[in-house]
């Protein structure tokens, strides 16, 4: 097989490195890792060596870049399809596909105001009513999908799915904001958090020595 490497940011910060590391951590894939501490004077130079968009994550394959955290999982769910990176069933693998669009594609508020920084502990900053509209839709989806799909296991879908893997970073901003969840969101978080691949990827975020004001609320 082709050696994988995956080109992230900085885990302390990086949410969108974390999704596709993550799914290659929980299936078990060998790869290289080349890290980039973001927003530095060096940074762009540096990514646009491995990233056309200018942006990490991005996975090297087959002398080939795949860039962007969603397009870099479907890749891998094609190349690897004996690792069920989706749901089996047709609808849950379109609905799962459906809240990770939405996942990729959404909650601003969320980003802005609460941005990724696993080394903080930060209670109840960020909070504004936008905010918490954000919060109230992703874990009605927490809520909802663990509800419907999630009896084989602890995650959204039962087993880990991609869907998991793009969730994965709200839960750290969760955890240092100090989101106040409803029970199940929160045996959904905590679950996210007891996986030994998400344990590494924050022993990593927390010796790492850069800061970036621009992470800072
Ligand atoms: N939609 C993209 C977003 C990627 C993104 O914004 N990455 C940030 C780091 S988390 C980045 O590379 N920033 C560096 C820059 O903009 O110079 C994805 O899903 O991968």
């Amino acid at each position: 097989m082709a050696q994988l490497t995956l080109v992230i940011g900085n885990k302390n910060y990086s949410s969108w490195s974390l999704r596709p590391w993550l799914a290659m951590k929980q299936f078990g894939l060998q790869f290289n890792e080349i890290n980039i501490p973001l927003y530095t004077p060096e940074s762009t130079i540096q990514i646009q060596q491995y990233s056309p968009s200018g942006k990490v994550p991005v996975l090297l394959h087959n002398n080939q870049a795949i860039w962007d955290s969603l397009a870099i999982c479907e890749y891998l769910a094609e190349e690897f399809p004996h690792l069920h990176w989706w749901p089996e069933d047709k609808i849950a693998r379109a609905l799962a596909r459906s809240i990770s669009a939405e996942m990729h594609s959404g909650f601003q508020n969320l980003r802005q105001n609460m941005p990724m920084n696993c080394r903080a502990k930060l209670p109840g900053q960020g909070l504004t009513p936008d905010v918490q509209k954000d919060i109230d839709r992703i874990t009605s989806i927490w809520r909802e999908f663990r509800h419907k799909f999630g009896a084989g296991g602890d995650m959204l879908f039962g087993e880990f799915t991609i869907a998991d893997a793009m969730f994965a970073p709200v839960v750290l901003r969760f955890v240092t904001y100090d989101v106040q969840l409803d029970a199940v969101a929160k045996n959904y978080l905590e679950a996210i958090l007891a996986m030994p691949t998400m344990q590494e990827w924050i022993k990593a975020a927390e010796v790492e020595q850069e800061v970036i004001s621009q992470y800072k609320v």
